[in-house]
């Protein structure tokens, strides 16, 4: 058997100050990668992790060193294209860049931008984080990962990116086809978040008699698109994984609730919108969809 070879920890950038990605920068740190924060404030950040079982604070430091190998991009659809356009001039020729968000439309926006050896992944992940002040991320539920390459240049990176993702944000599962999980995601977002934007309510209430039908068509209509874009899903098992969630997260906030609540831009036109739009490519349909869309543009800006 070869010797086996020792694990060099390459250093990480990732970007922001969200709690996902402090907590998987946290991990990194404590698995002994070299990372740095990329955000708009100079300077280290200082912050708190608390978890089930531990507590660690520690202060990373602001972009020290560039280009950036490899980088974490755990920021909203919307501003993904526009933080790696402004990212382009720091990264290597080789660099490797991960996606984690909900919704979907990113990846098109984002090949374009890159140089022909620059991998992209994207990493899709149900551990739950949340920042109760500026410096404390609370990791408020345990989750797992699935995380798959996106271009062949990330192939070349394969190893090296899996190691990180796994202290990051593990268990991770690496998928030769990451489609069909981020769509399967995509359908769980594009229920129980624009409903609990629209009614401003806890996940949980979902699971009252009053959502039923609702539930059903939108998942329904779901199924109908999903199928157009080649990607086969029966009604009862999504429904299944909908009805999953809101249990599990049943005292939980969606995201989209929370950034409706605070008046914020939400993620809406990456996933409600982009089901629409791949519809529209078919000539289909989505009555449901486009109602609940047009319900929620008209309550706050996108
Ligand atoms: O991903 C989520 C979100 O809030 O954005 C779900 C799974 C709906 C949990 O709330």
């Amino acid at each position: 058997m070869a010797p086996s070879q020792p694990m060099i920890a390459q250093p990480w950038t990732v970007v922001g100050e969200g709690a996902i990605g402090l907590l998987a920068a946290a991990h990194l740190h404590q698995a002994g990668y070299p990372v740095q924060l990329h955000r708009r404030s100079a300077g280290s950040f200082a912050f708190t992790l608390r978890s089930m079982d531990a507590v660690v604070s520690l202060s990373l430091p602001n972009t020290v060193h560039s280009p950036y190998c490899f980088i974490l991009l755990p920021v909203k659809a919307y501003a993904v294209a526009e933080a790696v356009q402004q990212l382009q001039p720091l990264l290597a020729a080789k660099a490797q860049l991960v996606l984690s968000h909900n919704g979907m439309g990113t990846v098109e926006q984002v090949l374009p931008l890159l140089q022909p050896e620059q991998g992209l992944w994207f990493l899709s992940t149900s551990h739950g984080a949340y920042k109760p002040d500026r410096s404390t991320v609370l990791h408020s539920g345990l989750g797992q990962s699935v995380l798959g390459a996106l271009n062949k240049a990330a192939l070349l990176q394969q190893h090296n990116v899996e190691a990180a993702m796994q202290a990051a944000l593990g268990p991770l599962q690496l998928q030769t086809d990451i489609w069909p999980s981020l769509w399967q995601k995509l359908a769980v977002n594009a229920v129980i978040n624009p409903l609990t934007a629209l009614h401003q309510c806890k996940n949980g209430e979902l699971a009252s008699s009053n959502y039923s039908a609702a539930i059903k068509l939108l998942i329904e209509e779901f199924v109908q698109v999903a199928t157009l874009s080649g990607q086969n899903f029966s009604v009862g098992a999504l429904h299944h994984r909908v009805n999953q969630v809101i249990e599990q997260t049943a005292d939980n906030y969606s995201s989209m609730q929370q950034d409706f609540a605070k008046g914020r831009p939400s993620e809406l036109d990456y996933i409600t919108g982009f089901l629409l739009r791949q519809a529209a490519q078919h000539q289909l349909q989505l009555p449901a969809h486009q109602a609940i869309y047009q319900l929620l543009s008209q309550k706050s800006p996108r």
